[in-house]
């Protein structure tokens, strides 16, 4: 038994070893978007954005979801051909606050939740798209309009950071 685990063991070093290139990382990034959203300072044309707290715990004014505004979201689809990981942030200059988000149902009411991560199942693939998981963008700083594109960062648990650019479109009808 030990020796079949130091047998793994040394699999699992040259394996690593031949993926310190960062081209070689066993994650892919497929077909994200972002949701299009105006930056408050446009909406109410006040040059001073005092940081007034949006309620920490996203308790009641997020469940609409019909909430057009300041806030986006980012979706896609995490292929991983690796081991199991984690995604556990993410990161973006248009937005002050970044959050990760599942929608769970309330009775009949859908209502967004903070997550700590977003699993990544070891050779398959983690979905994020409307009405599940997605990375939230709150105090959004610029437009965000169709066209666009933005930067994101995200931070995974084994892969480290990841930074992908995501298209701002309107969500296709599903
Ligand atoms: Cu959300």
């Amino acid at each position: 038994m030990k020796r079949f685990m130091l047998g793994l063991l040394v699999l699992f070093l040259a394996g690593c070893g031949a993926t310190t290139d960062n081209a070689a990382s066993p994650l892919t990034i497929e077909g994200s978007f972002a949701r299009p959203a105006f930056a408050p300072a446009t909406l109410m044309q006040t040059p001073t954005m005092a940081t007034t707290p949006i309620s920490p715990t996203m308790g009641g004014g997020m469940g609409g979801g019909a909430m057009m505004g300041s806030n986006s979201a980012a979706y896609m689809t995490i292929r991983n051909t690796g081991a199991a990981d984690n995604l556990i942030a993410a990161a973006t200059d248009v937005a002050g606050k970044v959050e990760l988000h599942t929608v769970t149902a309330d009775g009949d009411v859908m209502k967004m939740e903070q997550v700590e991560k977003i699993e990544v199942p070891a050779n398959g693939e983690a979905v994020l798209k409307p009405g599940g998981f997605h990375i939230m963008l709150l105090e959004i700083k610029q437009d965000l309009k169709v066209g666009d594109t933005l930067d994101l960062t995200l931070t995974f648990e084994k892969a480290g950071k990841i930074t992908v650019k995501v298209p701002v479109q309107m969500p296709s009808a599903q």
